[in-house]
């Protein structure tokens, strides 16, 4: 059906007519929406049936990949072009008159997950794919995704998102392998043939539905699956009040939790990990099953790879499957699951750290507690042998101390491998967050940078650069992205550069288009396009970032000489419901872009600009219109960053500090193709143990700093004269953890220094052609394959197919 247009094209037509039971030219383009996309997914199964057949008669290793968020965004345009048909698509719709954007405007993004973290698993899942790895990913269909942002009089309001709300043409509901998974009870033990034998007793048990979702390698005909659950009553419900344990349910996969890199510690959120866990692990010791091998060798079939430490009873619960439903020893249930298992690190900060207090984990999950204690006995065990009499460190290191259950250790211990998401990070897991366990354990720490897949990034969301750059070197980079580093010899071409020049301005124009159709404000797009996207964070210091305008504001007013060349700074970012630090830090970037923005004098030079609801879709016009990235975090802090790279992937130089994955763009592009200020992570790990700095001797001496927090709270920006009374006391009063102050003329400096470097437009597109040119390292292929060879030892079978 996807051979010729006109085959297509009447193909397209007769699915139209029969779905909707309209006659095509009645049909809405939400009927066009969905014949297309069942098209599309249709054409697909026929792969995604070969794959996995492929998969289950050849006994290669597989790999699945757990995570409690897959950030997805839209999944049209991105099907059409792994599978190669997004040409005939677009021709036939001109042909028809129907706009393939407008059609794709329809599909709502599947928001499964906060941020980085959640993106990077769906990066990780086309990776896999594209390069024809045997690797599946494991996670929750919640109804309702990361929720909607509104701003309303410069707050941020939250409203429930619908993704579902008009079905999602992507999945396939799989009721026949649904699998029941038990909570709350208690375990009763019996000898069986001299063997201690452990029932759960009166467990209330969930259904867990899996909806698969096919993920298209691209061009290469592997079809790999998503799995996402959804939790249901069970149909034998021991329940007396059967519509709270309906309502109770169905809550486990209603919402997903908002929070980035926090821990939230509720019993809800506890339920939804091991329901994940649980009923990943069953169906994938169901397909194991269907191979014929012994369960012996499971770990030589199968990796299952956790991302962050949600997923971690993954470990408990593969062992309480071989030990309670396939009577293994502990020995050899231990070594089959530390094998099996791997587990990625994504943050040193303390509140993201995961811990159950015992009174909550114990009655929701008796029998996975109970094994958490063994596991906890026998490796205590071991380190009194190693450590005798060392009762702080052994209290240090232990799963369970003070009445808790510490996730990360669990992970640490359970599994065989434990990596960080960038050098800076994977070191200071090593020698400072976690040196006794890697005194112990110095061989399961490993690095693996992050990567984004290019072919969203730049293949699917700028097209006209990426047409530039095959035009130049061939489009070999889009399957080998190293290649990309070809384009080093264009670096004193200046018609290149011209043109390089032209795909910015033009999607600049796009982006301008899209913000003043949402907002009314007009934007120029020949000023600088300096953005900050991301999570709101008191640690990503944007309020950095607005302190530099509010200063330039003051410089413009106090001197009339000053002049810069005009710059557009954007903000997007979504702060947790209940953070209520971030959310005062959205009120101020929108109270300052209002005084910016209506200041006649002042809005010749800046313009601010927040967009609301910042998420993947409105992040694939915003990337390829950056001239600068902000990757301002305070150093030690941002284990990795993923921005950064699909910034740098699109042309925009880095402005950030020396902080995750900024450190590894700094050493590719070089000092002068990135712009670098403030305090190393060094001086940040060494000026914390000393109890901080004195942030109040910055505020009394430097009369620039003092000047705009003075206007935070004297009614200057704001007529609510205390509505920035928190932010001016964090700063001040709680003297600054985040070292905002400290860094602040840093980056005076070299925000001044960008100004002067733009003015030199060759030289700034040819920093910017270095940043494409050495972007294809983190591309998340290389990523993956590093995995793949290093952790999950799987191999492609693109070959067999
Ligand atoms: C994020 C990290 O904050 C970010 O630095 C990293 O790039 C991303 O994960 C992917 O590795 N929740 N989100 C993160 O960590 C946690 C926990």
């Amino acid at each position: 059906m996807f051979s010729s247009n006109e085959q297509f094209k009447q193909e397209f037509i007769d699915r139209v007519e029969r779905m909707s039971g309209k006659s095509f030219a009645d049909s809405s383009e939400r009927d066009q929406y969905q014949a297309l996309g069942n098209m599309v997914r249709e054409f697909a199964s026929q792969n995604w049936i070969s794959t996995n057949e492929q998969y289950r008669y050849s006994g290669t290793k597989q790999v699945y990949y757990l995570s409690i968020e897959f950030l997805l965004g839209r999944l049209l345009k991105h099907n059409l072009l792994n599978l190669g048909i997004e040409k005939i698509v677009e021709e036939s719709f001109t042909e028809l008159g129907i706009s393939l954007d407008a059609i794709e405007e329809l599909e709502a993004d599947a928001a499964l997950g906060n941020g980085g973290l959640g993106r990077l698993a769906a990066c990780f899942l086309d990776s896999l794919a594209s390069l024809g790895l045997p690797g599946h990913g494991c996670g929750i269909r919640y109804k309702h995704g990361l929720f909607e942002q509104k701003i309303v009089n410069g707050y941020q309001v939250e409203l429930p998102e619908h993704w579902l709300r008009n079905g999602h043409v992507w999945e396939v509901r799989k009721l026949d392998h649904a699998v029941e998974i038990p909570f709350w009870g208690h375990i009763e033990s019996t000898m069986e043939n001299g063997r201690l034998v452990f029932h759960h007793v009166n467990a209330e048990r969930i259904t867990a539905v899996p909806y698969d979702m096919p993920v298209v390698g691209y061009k290469n005909k592997t079809v790999n699956t998503l799995r996402l659950w959804n939790a249901e009553p069970s149909a034998y419900p021991i329940h007396k009040d059967i519509l709270k344990y309906k309502r109770e349910t169905e809550s486990v996969s209603e919402f997903l939790y908002p929070d980035d890199t926090h821990d939230e510690g509720k019993i809800l959120r506890l339920k939804q990990q091991y329901f994940l866990v649980s009923a990943s692990i069953r169906s994938i010791v169901r397909s194991y099953r269907k191979q014929h091998i012994s369960l012996q060798h499971f770990h030589e079939h199968v990796s299952i790879h956790i991302n962050d430490t949600h997923p971690v009873l993954a470990i408990p619960e593969l062992l309480r499957f071989l030990i309670d439903e396939e009577g293994y020893g502990w020995d050899e249930a231990w070594e089959i699951t530390t094998k099996t298992i791997s587990y990625t690190n994504h943050t040193t900060l303390s509140e993201a750290l995961e811990r159950w207090p015992i009174r909550i984990f114990q009655p929701l999950l008796p029998r996975i507690y109970l094994i958490v204690e063994e596991i906890n006995r026998r490796f205590c065990n071991e380190l009194w042998e190693r450590y005798p009499g060392d009762w702080k460190r052994i209290e240090n290191m232990a799963i369970i101390a003070n009445e808790e259950v510490k996730m990360a250790h669990l992970a640490l211990v359970g599994s065989h491998s434990v990596n960080g998401v960038a050098q800076i990070h994977t070191e200071i897991l090593k020698q400072r967050e976690m040196p006794l366990f890697y005194e112990v354990f110095p061989n399961k720490f490993n690095n693996k940078t992050n990567g984004i897949t290019h072919r969203r990034w730049l293949l699917k969301s700028n097209p006209q650069l990426a047409s530039l750059i095959s035009e130049a070197i061939s489009d070999e980079w889009i399957a080998k992205p190293e290649k990309l580093e070809l384009l080093m010899e264009y670096q004193d071409d200046s018609l290149f550069l011209e043109q390089l020049s032209k795909v910015k301005e033009r999607n600049k124009h796009k982006l301008v288009e899209t913000i003043t159709a949402k907002t009314g404000i007009a934007l120029d797009p020949t000023s600088i396009f300096d953005i900050q996207v991301k999570r709101l964070h008191a640690y990503k210091r944007q309020l950095l970032n607005v302190l530099h305008i509010m200063h330039l504001y003051n410089r413009i007013k106090e001197d009339s000489s000053f002049s810069i060349t005009p710059r557009t700074f954007i903000f997007g970012a979504k702060a947790s419901p209940g953070y209520y630090f971030a959310k005062k830090v959205i009120k101020l970037i929108n109270t300052v872009a209002k005084k910016v923005n209506e200041d006649s004098e002042v809005s010749k030079y800046i313009r601010v600009i927040f967009l609301e609801n910042y998420r993947v879709s409105l992040a694939e016009e915003i990337f390829p219109a950056a001239d600068v990235s902000e990757q301002i975090s305070t150093a030690s802090k941002e284990a990795s960053g993923t921005g950064n790279m699909k910034f740098m992937m699109n042309g925009a130089i880095t402005l950030g500090t020396m902080d995750g994955a900024n450190v590894e763009i700094f050493e590719r592009v070089g000092n002068e193709n990135i712009f670098t200020f403030g305090l190393s992570a060094d001086d940040v790990l060494r000026l914390q143990k000393q109890g901080g700095y004195r942030a109040m001797e910055y505020y009394q001496h430097d009369r620039r700093i003092r000047k705009v927090l003075d206007q935070l709270v004297n009614g200057f920006f704001s007529e609510e004269q205390n509505e920035f009374e928190a932010i001016f006391d964090s700063l001040v009063a709680h003297n600054d953890q985040y070292f905002v102050l400290r860094d602040f003329s840093s980056y005076v400096d070299v925000q001044s220094k960008v100004n002067e470097a733009y003015r030199n437009q060759n030289e700034w597109w040819k920093k910017s052609l270095v940043n494409i040119a050495k972007s294809g390292h983190f591309s998340s292929d290389r990523t993956i394959q590093q995995y793949a060879n290093e952790i999950w030892r799987i191999r492609s079978n693109s070959n067999v197919l």
